[in-house]
């Protein structure tokens, strides 16, 4: 169960956040904010406290918070984002941290090494943590050593295509997972059950789990509906201004 999410409020220069699909136009910064509230709302339907954190015009990309940290039962993690106009969100997101772990709780991946929360996906206490343009063979040497530290275990999966692991794959607790494309497929992920997603719907397979419900984005039917036959109670939030930047439900929290 997690008690605890911590969001970060969309800053105007949003619209120039990192993006692979400009074909999407940019995003409409108050239609975000309201998608923003509906997205904290759907999240308090859920039993958690939400931590709201204000709006950094220096980061076009801070909402994301799930890249900057990751938070696991035992320990949190300061990540260094790949991203170079994104690698200070890290020095912001360790005060929001601070709050909930003493300074003996919380680690550090550092220089050479890189590492994204977009591409750690926990599933109980091991983390599956992907290869990508963003986090790098150190930044994920470092990630297992202090999950070791702290009597976790984690293991690498490589990626040839999605930005983050989580773009294309999302554990839904009970054994059950959300794959996409490449992950459909993918030895590492056999013996769960996998709720495959059709490449129309893509996008969707970036639901979260929050304490029994699934949070699905608004719009892929085809997801909805699987989401559902697999047993959970979900809820919808639209997070189209979001997709036009390639981000998505996990991206936007942090969520232990
Ligand atoms: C980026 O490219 O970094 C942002 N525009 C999107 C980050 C999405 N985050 C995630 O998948 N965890």
């Amino acid at each position: 169960m997690f008690q605890n999410v911590i969001v970060r409020r969309p800053c105007r220069a949003m619209v120039e956040g990192i993006t692979s699909c400009p074909e999407l136009g940019k995003p409409d910064y108050e239609l975000a904010l309201q998608q923003h509230d509906a997205y904290i709302a759907a999240l308090r339907q859920c039993g958690v406290q939400v931590t709201v954190l204000e709006a950094d015009e220096r980061y076009p990309d801070s909402c994301f918070v799930e890249d900057p940290a990751v938070i696991t039962r035992k320990c949190a993690i300061i990540t260094n984002p790949g991203a170079a106009s994104r690698n200070g969100e890290k020095d912001e997101i360790v005060g929001a941290v601070r709050k909930f772990f003493p300074e003996d709780k919380i680690e550090y991946i550092t220089a050479p090494g890189t590492l994204e929360g977009g591409d750690v996906m926990m599933v109980g206490d091991h983390f599956y943590v992907g290869r990508s343009a963003r986090t790098n063979a150190e930044g994920i040497r470092q990630f297992l050593a202090i999950l070791e530290k702290h009597g976790l275990t984690g293991s690498e999966v490589t990626l040839e295509k999605v930005l983050h692991l989580k773009t294309g794959v999302n554990y839904l607790e009970n054994g059950k997972m959300l794959v996409s494309g490449e992950f459909v497929a993918k030895p590492e992920f056999a013996r769960y059950e996998r709720i495959e997603i059709p490449e129309a719907e893509a996008y969707a397979a970036n639901c979260i789990w929050v304490n029994g419900t699934v949070i699905v984005p608004m719009g892929y039917p085809a997801v909805e509906a699987a989401v559902r036959a697999a047993g959970y109670p979900v809820l919808l939030v639209d997070t189209s201004e979001y997709r036009k930047l390639d981000g998505g439900l996990s991206c936007l929290s942090l969520r232990f």
